[in-house]
């Protein structure tokens, strides 16, 4: 067997355009008989493979183009690999001769392939599963090597098939198989661009020029519910641009398996990285039930770009190791259920609002509870973290918006300084804070009328409502 180390030997391939394959053919196992592959959606994973010799292995994947939910009241037509982001979990075992079927729906309106990091071969299968809207594919392989790899639609503008949520893991199970654990799970964060601002209601479409900046709009990843005793967890990174520090509160990971591989590469282990387009595996044993939060430590990202996840441990107290005073839960938590409400019922006051026969001034009532409610949402996803939860701000540092003057005082004065921000010496109910107050411009007009009128009316405030007009006058006068 011929093996070939990546440095200056992959440029003399690639310049001489011929390096004679090597004879790995001779050492592949025989392959007996034929089973359809068990494919799962995040944050689920296909049992461990118990066989012991290679198989045919037949996967079917159908890619779907389907609108779904991106955050509370926003939607975003992904293109995804079985019907969801992240794409179905494939699960082999090293040595198998997968035989892949990637059908494209008729209603999709593009053409797609599929690129798996675990096939040796031109493109990793890209070429040959090329298939277009109403068409399926079908194309070979040996997994030859054991570990966690990503696929991934790789049809032009591939940065695009895959912003649109076009990834998945397939793990080529060594054939020693794995240590064992008591569960598994599937997490894979990705990074989404939208044409409106993170939290903007309704369909959202892509924007390529956010996308080609960098600059994602929301980062995402859904993650494994329920779990108890010793977890692994198979981590995946769609990218397409970012790097993920993935973290879960609350927990170390007594083994990291880094960028996916087979060797346990550390112990101990806080944070890992997920490169774009990489993966890990992480495991680790559970002590202490409660719900544990799954982020990417980039925090801006996890706070206000979506990039958290859930994981609810069950099974006894053990206040030995933790007393239960769960400071993190009770901050991420509360954040977290109340935009949840918040979400229902804006859509309940959706409906109310659409109903025939409204008078006038239950439209406006109506209308005035909206903004109240959405008000509240974008305060806690805004706000909170500095002028706390009721208001109350935090004595010497945050000033309080309950009763201060700068809040029911006048309306022009309040719209810039939450439009531009604040910074130098104020007194806010007779107390002197030095601070800065960053601009809070990057929200939309209807955002901040509705926080705007949501600080106004809550706690002990008693206020006038803003419109988004106000707003965007508000900003012209910015000069
Ligand atoms: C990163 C922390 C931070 C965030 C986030 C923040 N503020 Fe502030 N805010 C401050 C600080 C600090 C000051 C005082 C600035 C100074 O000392 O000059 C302030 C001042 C204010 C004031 C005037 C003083 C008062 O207490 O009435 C208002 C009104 C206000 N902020 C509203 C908001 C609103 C609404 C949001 C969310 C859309 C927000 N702030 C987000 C830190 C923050
Ligand atoms: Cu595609």
């Amino acid at each position: 067997m011929k093996s070939q180390r990546l440095l200056t030997a992959a440029i003399a391939c690639t310049t001489m355009l011929w390096c004679g394959t090597s004879a790995y053919a001779s050492d592949l196992p025989e392959v007996q008989g034929q089973e359809e592959a068990v494919l799962t959606d995040a944050p689920n994973v296909p049992p461990p493979i118990t066989r012991t010799h290679a198989t045919k292995v037949i996967v079917n994947l159908e890619v779907q183009e389907v609108e779904k939910r991106l955050a509370d009241g926003v939607t975003y037509v992904f293109w995804t690999f079985g019907g969801s982001v992240p794409g179905k979990f494939i699960r082999v075992r090293e040595g198998d001769s997968v035989e892949f079927h990637l059908s494209n729906h008729q209603n999709n309106k593009l053409p797609h392939n599929i690129d798996l990091h675990a096939v040796t071969g031109p493109g990793g299968g890209a070429a040959s599963s090329f298939t277009a809207p109403g068409h399926s594919s079908q194309f070979s392989f040996r997994v030859l090597n054991p570990g966690l790899y990503v696929y991934h639609c790789a049809t032009a503008p591939v940065g695009m098939h895959v912003a649109n949520g076009m990834y998945g893991l397939i793990y080529v199970q060594p054939k020693e198989g794995l240590p064992k654990v008591d569960h598994e799970y599937y997490v894979m964060q990705g990074d989404f661009y939208t044409k409106g601002k993170f939290g903007e209601e309704g369909l959202q479409p892509f924007d390529m020029e956010k996308a080609i900046d960098e600059k994602p709009t929301y980062v995402v990843f859904p993650g494994p519910n329920k779990a108890a005793s010793l977890t692994g967890v198979f981590v995946g990174n769609g990218g397409p641009n970012l790097l993920s520090s993935f973290h879960i509160i609350g927990e170390i990971f007594d083994n990291v398996y880094q960028e996916g591989g087979v060797k346990i590469s550390q112990n101990q282990v806080q944070t890992t990285l997920v490169p774009a387009g990489g993966s890990a595996i992480v495991e680790f044993g559970t002590e202490v039930p409660g719900t544990y939060v799954i982020v990417d430590h980039s925090l801006l990202r996890a706070f206000n770009k979506g990039a958290l996840g859930m994981m609810k441990i069950e099974g006894a107290e053990n206040k030995d190791i933790y007393s239960g005073k769960e400071l993190d839960e009770n901050y991420v938590g509360s954040a977290i259920v109340e935009s949840g409400v918040a979400g229902t019922k804006v859509s309940s006051l959706k409906t109310e609002l659409a109903k025939a026969g409204n008078t006038p001034a239950e439209i406006s009532k109506i209308k005035t509870e909206l903004s109240m409610e959405r008000g509240k949402r974008t305060y806690l996803q805004n706000c909170s973290m500095c002028h706390q939860a009721e208001g109350q701000g935090m004595q010497g540092v945050f000033p309080p918006l309950v009763e201060s003057e700068w809040v029911n005082g006048d309306t022009k004065k309040l719209i810039s300084v939450v439009l531009n921000g604040l910074q130098g010496e104020v007194t806010v109910k007779g107390v002197k804070y030095n601070g800065v107050m960053p601009p809070q411009s990057h929200l939309t007009d209807e955002q901040l009328a509705d926080v705007i009128t949501y600080i106004r009316n809550s706690w002990n405030n008693k206020g006038a409502a803003v419109s988004a007009d106000e707003i965007k006058a508000g900003r012209r006068a910015k000069k």
